[in-house]
C-alpha cells in the first residue's frame, strides 16, 4: 500500500477507537471514510453493537457488504436522529478547521450526518492541511437541474464554475441534482461565504463545512504517524 493510502486508513482506523458500544454512528464517504466502516464491519463481527447512517449510496453500499447494521438516511432524515459520532473525510482542511467537502459529490448528505452527530471526526492524510481553502480545492456545489442556469449566473460572483462530470456524463448526485465546481476567487476568509452561497436561488448545499466544524481532525502523516487534533 503506498504512504498516502497507509495515512487514510491510519487516520479512519484510529478514529473508530472512539466508537462505543450503543452508538449511532454517521458514516461518512469517500477513500478515507471507507477504511473506517471496513473496521467497523470487523469489529460488528467480535461484538461491537452499533449502528450506521450512512451518507451515500456508495457508502450504503460498503456498510451492507461487510454487514454493519445500518440505519437508511432517509429513516436518519425522517425520524430526525441524533447520533453520537461521525467519522468523515475532506478535501481540505485550515487550521481553523474549516473543511472544504464534496470531491464525491455527496457533502449535502455528509453535512445533515455532521450537523446530527455530537462528534465529528474528520480524519485526512496530511495531504489534506492547507493554509487556505480558497484556491486549494475547487468548492463542490450541489444544484436543481431546473435552475441550473441560475445558478451558474450566481456561482460567478465567486469564482471560475465548471460543471461535474463523470465517465464523459454529467454527474448526478444522489439526490438527483448536478454538481458544479467552482474555483474560489474570493481569498480568505470564508466564513460566510457557506451561507451566502447557498442562498443562491437553486443551491441545494455547497462543500463548506464552517459553521458544523469536526470537533478534532485526525491526520495519517505519510511516515506512519497519526496525530489528533482537538479543536
Ligand atoms: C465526498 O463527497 C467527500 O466529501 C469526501 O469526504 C472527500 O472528498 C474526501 O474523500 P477522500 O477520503 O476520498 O479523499
Amino acid at each position: 500500500m503506498d504512504s498516502v493510502s497507509l495515512a487514510k486508513k491510519n487516520a479512519a482506523e484510529k478514529a473508530v477507537e472512539f466508537v462505543k458500544d450503543g452508538d449511532l454512528v454517521g458514516l461518512g464517504t469517500g477513500s478515507t471514510a471507507e477504511w473506517a466502516i471496513k473496521k467497523l464491519g470487523e469489529l460488528v463481527k467480535e461484538g461491537l453493537d452499533i449502528q450506521g447512517v450512512p451518507s451515500s449510496k456508495a457508502i450504503d453500499a460498503l456498510a451492507q457488504k461487510v454487514d454493519l447494521p445500518l440505519i437508511p438516511y432517509e429513516e436518519f432524515i425522517r425520524d430526525e436522529l441524533a447520533l453520537n459520532i461521525d467519522i468523515d473525510g475532506a478535501d481540505c482542511v485550515d487550521p481553523d478547521f474549516n473543511l472544504i467537502k464534496g470531491g464525491g459529490g455527496a457533502h449535502t448528505r455528509e453535512k445533515r450526518v455532521a450537523n446530527a452527530s455530537e462528534m465529528f471526526y474528520c480524519v485526512v492524510d496530511e495531504k489534506k492541511l492547507v493554509d487556505k481553502l480558497a484556491g486549494s480545492f475547487p468548492l463542490p456545489v450541489e444544484v436543481m437541474p431546473e435552475d441550473l442556469d441560475e445558478a451558474v449566473r450566481g456561482l460567478r460572483t465567486y469564482g471560475f464554475v465548471k460543471q461535474r462530470q463523470k465517465d464523459g456524463k454529467l454527474f448526478i448526485s444522489d439526490n438527483a441534482n448536478y454538481i458544479l465546481d467552482v474555483s474560489l476567487n474570493v481569498g480568505e476568509p470564508v466564513k460566510g461565504l457557506e451561507v451566502d452561497i447557498n442562498n443562491i436561488p437553486g443551491v441545494v448545499d455547497n462543500g463548506l463545512f464552517t459553521i458544523r466544524r469536526p470537533d478534532a481532525v485526525i491526520v495519517g502523516r505519510l511516515n506512519g504517524e497519526v496525530t489528533i487534533n482537538n479543536g
